[in-house]
């Protein structure tokens, strides 16, 4: 289910630049809350103006389910104190709790699958929380500023964290030294960094900006457990030279691995790719995809060395024609040039005759070309 959010993310902002000239649906008003009716036909509460001390959130408003809690929808909201989220809601939105400095007590509805940045940052009376089975992905700083906040029951699942979530939190100051989790995801190192770090097999995911800047690390074993990587995970590791990804890993978020901050000749901080760093993983990978995406070296382990294996299964068959004809239209990437390499069985580029020759010799005719060898 999770999974979705992860490569829905691409999909949602191309969506939001298509429609960005669409103006916003009018609100809708339900006694103490204002709401407006999404895409989806679900609501998206976008405010309140009631002064309940126990709140209990509807699940419907108008006849429209409650998808979503708005952005800052329930910000300042100084009387709340014991909230419940209904379990219609998957998304909680960036600054929706914000500063609600008397909430001693929220409850999730088992539905609920994002929050957003910042979502309960200063809600500073929050003492325990129970974050729902349900959850995939919290944006930054989500909890960070509940001061008092020291007990946190987490998913038992691979959940996508944000930079800085629990930042002065009492429980991440209750933290010994070392490597944190936040459940079955590596939050962040509290302390210095060990030059060796093995990350503990049966970790899920590696939160986002968890080893930043630790330029002490030189070496980090990630088990075949893990299964996503944040954004900037190990942005600024100067001293790792090379990385191995299993291939359990499906995420990796933008500048993961082998970037850095340099000063250029002027003396302003720039990005720069960390020189000789490089990847090495298995072909068809999210290892792969990043680092062709991302321009840094990659050191494939199980490239195929047969003519024609176009989609490196070791075999080849129709399903190498289709992966050829979908390079050709600019439907698959060709990572490293990969696939052009293994599918121009006629050595001379890759184009639509070499797509002919493989099925010619699916077809048992005579081909002067090495195919399947
Ligand atoms: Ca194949
Ligand atoms: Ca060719």
């Amino acid at each position: 289910m999770c999974k979705r959010f992860f490569s829905a993310a691409i999909v949602v902002s191309l969506l939001l630049m298509m429609f960005a000239v669409v103006p916003a649906a009018s609100a809708l008003t339900s006694g103490d809350y204002s709401y407006v009716v999404k895409d989806d036909g679900t609501a998206r509460i976008t405010d309140y103006s009631g002064s309940a001390e126990t709140l209990v959130i509807p699940s419907r408003l108008g006849g429209y389910t409650v998808s979503e809690i708005g952005e800052d929808a329930f910000g300042f909201s100084y009387t709340l104190r014991d909230v419940t989220i209904p379990d219609t809601v998957r998304v909680i939105d960036a600054l929706a709790f914000e500063y609600c400095d008397s909430i001693t007590s929220v409850t999730f509805g088992s539905g609920v699958e994002q929050i957003g940045e910042s979502a309960f940052w200063f809600c500073m009376a929050l003492t325990e929380i129970t974050l729902p089975d349900s959850l995939c992905e919290m944006g930054d700083w989500v909890f960070s500023g509940c001061s008092a906040l020291s007990e946190i029951d987490f998913p038992d699942q691979a959940v996508r964290i944000g930079s800085y979530v629990f930042e002065d939190t009492a429980w991440y100051l209750s933290q010994p030294a070392g490597l944190i989790f936040a459940g079955q995801t590596l939050y962040t190192v509290k302390g210095d960094c060990p030059a060796s770090v093995t990350i503990p097999d049966g970790t899920l995911a590696i939160a986002d900006s968890a080893f930043s800047a630790r330029t002490a690390l030189t070496s980090v074993t990630i088990p075949d457990s893990v299964r996503i990587i944040g954004w900037a995970a190990f942005y600024g590791c100067t001293g790792l030279s090379d990385v191995y990804i299993p291939d359990t890993v499906e995420f990796i978020g933008e500048l993961a691995f082998g970037y850095c901050n340099t000063r250029d000749s002027s003396g302003k901080v720039v990005r720069s790719a960390i020189e000789g760093f490089g990847i090495t993983a298995n072909v068809n990978t999210a290892a792969e995809s990043y680092a062709a995406n991302s321009g840094i070296g990659f050191s494939a382990l199980n490239e195929t060395t047969i003519l024609g294996d176009a989609d490196n299964d070791y075999l080849v068959s129709i399903d190498d024609v289709t992966l050829i004809q979908r390079v050709l239209a600019n439907l698959a990437s060709d990572p490293f040039d990969r696939i052009s390499r293994h599918g121009d069985v006629s050595a001379d580029g890759l184009d639509i005759t070499d797509a002919t020759y493989i099925q010619q010799y699916l077809a048992h005719y005579t081909v002067r070309y090495a195919i399947g060898k």
